[in-house]
């Protein structure tokens, strides 16, 4: 019968230093029922041991989800200083990195889900803390529980492009990475000795029987991790094209669209009419500004780039592309070499219809406006008559329907 506490050794009778001691009566009878009574939890997988073995692969979870998170912050609003030197290489480091960035998200789910399960005897633990110290510590796991799943519900529901709360996602996304990842490494530290104590099988060897694994905690981290191999199996084919057959649970298939790559904003919802398409025109402004019409630009020195659309939410697919290289257009406009640029869609308002480039990709011989997509002129809902490709850039700043290229001092 073991209550699950610190390390699963006898609490200290020693009043730890530097906190306060707190006067708790002791608990009436009355409410030791339940959960509430003495040794209510005999399971010896709510143990330290489970916790970590649970907790190395959560916590290698979120450490990737929350690096790859700062990448794809970092290259959607890089600071002012940096947005010129962003990587435009490897052309496939945002398809990979957020790529990784959903799918472990989406296997932290059944993670934290194990986790809160080996862990939540402790909730019932009398009294509910023995010092100031303890109580800031449970006050840090509630923080730490609570942002870590509204972090996976709501990226995971954004990944539906569901959306039913009241603020804006990406900001709020934002800031609470930081609340996360600041209350994890605080309960790493708090928790460092036990961690370490019961970090391997040889580690855990040394305490109490408990510690020890068996059959019992083999099953359940064999369960759990057949269960991350399930959600991750299903969904990671919406990037990982190898595995798209097996893409039976992701929002997308990177098969299933136009020109065979998936759409996520209609020409229709982004208000994109034929009305509006009908005197179309490339207008670029800068020290030699002009303009050209469709023909113009199809005559034009043509290229093709295989590039990515990697979007945030998670789906990615390579497809062939053909224009103009957007570098091209800006020599031909007398931009300097180090110019920045606008890029100006027809589309009216929304957060995408209008994308700065800084010069490392402006100058890719890889990033083009393109016309067409993988050998056919561009459909409409791929953003006819022409739209930026760039290697190593978020899908949201792919702009479709271009109208205007501005050269930016
Ligand atoms: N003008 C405009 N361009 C846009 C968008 C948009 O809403 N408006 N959506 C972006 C997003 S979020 C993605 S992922 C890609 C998708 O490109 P595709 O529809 O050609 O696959 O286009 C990007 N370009
Ligand atoms: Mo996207």
């Amino acid at each position: 019968m073991q209550n699950p506490s610190d390390g699963d050794r006898p609490p200290k009778p020693s009043i730890p230093r530097g906190s306060a001691r707190l006067a708790l009566p002791a608990p009436p009878a009355w409410l030791r029922r339940g959960p509430l009574r003495e040794g209510a939890f005999t399971g010896r997988l709510h143990d330290a041991r489970t916790a970590t073995v649970v907790g190395r692969a959560l916590g290698a979870a979120i450490a990737v989800s929350f690096v790859t998170g700062l990448i794809s912050h970092y290259l959607q609003h890089p600071p002012g200083w940096a947005a010129d030197r962003l990587p435009s290489r490897p052309s496939w480091g945002y398809r990979l990195t957020q790529g990784l960035h959903v799918a472990t998200g989406i296997a932290a789910i059944p993670l934290v889900l194990a986790k809160l399960w080996t862990v939540y005897p402790r909730l019932f633990a009398w009294p509910p803390a023995r010092s100031v110290g303890k109580a800031l510590e449970r006050l840090s796991i509630a923080v730490l529980v609570g942002t870590v799943l509204l972090q996976l519900l709501t990226g995971l529901l954004n990944t539906l492009q569901w959306y039913p709360w009241p603020w804006n996602f990406v900001p709020v996304h934002w800031a609470l990475a930081w609340v996360a990842i600041g209350a994890l490494l605080l309960h790493l530290a708090v928790k460092a000795p036990v961690i370490a104590e019961h970090w391997s099988r040889r580690s855990a060897g040394t305490v109490r029987l408990p510690a020890a694994d068996g059959p019992d905690r083999r099953a359940f981290v064999l369960g759990v991790g057949a269960a991350v191999g399930a959600v991750t199996l299903t969904t990671v084919g919406q990037s990982f094209t190898p595995l798209k057959d097996f893409d039976l649970l992701a929002p997308r298939h990177p098969d299933h669209g136009p020109q065979g790559l998936p759409v996520n904003k209609t020409a229709a919802a982004a208000g994109i009419t034929a009305a509006r398409l009908a005197d179309w025109r490339l207008r670029v402004a800068g020290p030699r500004p002009y303009e050209l019409t469709l023909p113009e630009l199809r005559a034009l020195e043509q290229h093709t780039s295989l590039l990515p659309i990697a979007c945030v939410e998670g789906w990615s697919k390579s497809a062939h592309w053909e224009g103009v290289r957007v570098r091209d257009l800006l020599d031909r406009a007398g931009a300097p070499p180090g110019a920045r640029v606008r890029v100006v869609s027809l589309q009216q308002g929304g957060a995408y219809s209008v994308m700065e480039m800084g010069s490392s990709y402006a100058r890719d011989p890889l990033t083009l406006l393109a016309l067409a997509l993988n050998g056919a002129p561009l459909s409409v809902d791929h953003g006819f008559p022409a739209r930026i490709i760039a290697p190593n850039r978020p899908g949201v700043l792919q702009t479709k329907w271009v109208s205007r290229l501005e050269v930016l001092a």
